[in-house]
């Protein structure tokens, strides 16, 4: 197992080596791994993006350099451009190039979130109410997305375990379930049967309390634009970006194991731990390497993402081939 946070240089992305998007899949490497990996470019331009909307996010803190909590990883960011316009999103379309247009005039006015179930102080928050509860942190992420491609992204957000021990969930209270909203006239997706709605998805609680799980708003200081889960979304770094669930309306504690959606969709294929782990292959590929967005060759998937040290005593005793 490689250590994830002695980051040593050759692993530290040479900006010269940061091709533009064009010129990379010009070079065909991409076309390469694509088969193998669902990941198709499907055309040399981008489409009509529409307006991105986001306001700069007052009050981040800067990250802190310091890399050994795995708050923030020192590699190449990812560019807006890219983790703007390449986005699973399937309650607007299925066609990652497609999301940031399909999602340009999402409303997320009046926005809600319901944190309920097993605990003391359950409340339906207003979205600002929830953002008063912590400052955002900026949080450099290793993001891994189960299809093969990785980016490295600036979150802004806090830990969710500020907003779980607001609501103090009782001693019966083992997962915590997730909801996305649930409005076709708003997300034109959901007319599609493609997955079931709303899209769920699940943390067993102490997943949930870890400081690198991260309740995020932002992206490079600014909000959240509509294609990467406006107006909040969840982050788990060691984890496959399926459990990421974007623009959640609910939060509930429960005793026991939820039902997550793409788990329902091919249980042979997402389970319900879904932690980056390069020995469990998907059974249609292998999990082993990975295409970091915006550079050349496959990087080598790393144990929980790179986040081993954080997280591993999480699973400790547990046959991970089992619970993929
Ligand atoms: N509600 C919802 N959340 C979702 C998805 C989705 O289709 N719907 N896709 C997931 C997948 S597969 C990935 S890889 C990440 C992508 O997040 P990004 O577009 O911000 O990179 O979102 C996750 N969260
Ligand atoms: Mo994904």
């Amino acid at each position: 197992m490689s250590e994830p946070n002695k980051i040593s240089s050759h692993e530290i992305t040479d900006p010269k080596v940061y091709f533009n998007r064009r010129a990379f899949i010009q070079t065909g490497i991409l076309a390469a791994s694509a088969v193998a990996t669902g990941l198709v470019y499907r055309k040399l331009n981008h489409p009509a993006a529409g307006k991105i909307k986001t306001a700069r996010l007052e009050g981040v803190i800067s990250a802190a350099t310091d890399t050994s909590n795995g708050f923030h990883v020192a590699e190449a960011q990812t560019s807006f451009q890219d983790i703007t316009h390449y986005n699973n999103f399937y309650e607007f379309t299925t066609d990652k190039e497609g999301v940031a247009a399909a999602s340009a005039n999402f409303q997320t006015k009046g926005w809600q979130v319901s944190v309920e179930g097993l605990v003391r102080k359950p409340k339906i928050f207003d979205l600002d109410d929830i953002l008063k509860i912590s400052a955002p942190e900026e949080r450099v992420y290793r993001m891994r997305c189960v299809e093969g491609w990785s980016m490295v992204i600036p979150w802004a957000g806090f830990s969710l375990s500020k907003l779980l021990d607001v609501v103090e969930p009782t001693s019966d209270a083992k997962f915590v379930a997730f909801e996305t909203l649930l409005d076709s006239t708003r997300m034109p997706g959901q007319r599609s049967d493609v997955l079931n709605w709303p899209y769920i998805e699940g943390l067993r609680l102490d997943e949930a309390m870890h400081p690198l799980t991260l309740l995020a708003s932002g992206i490079y200081g600014n909000s959240l634009p509509p294609q990467d889960g406006a107006p909040i979304r969840l982050v788990t770094p060691w984890k496959y970006g399926f459990k990421g669930i974007k623009s959640i309306v609910k939060i509930k504690l429960v005793a026991t194991q939820p039902r997550t959606t793409w788990n329902e969709a091919a249980p042979n294929e997402y389970g319900f731990y879904a932690n980056v782990n390069p020995q469990v292959d998907h059974p249609r590929w292998s999990q082993a390497t990975e295409q970091r967005i915006g550079e050349s060759g496959r990087r080598t998937t790393l144990m929980f993402n790179g986040y081993a040290e954080q997280v591993g005593h999480l699973y400790a005793g547990m046959d991970l081939r089992k619970n993929f």
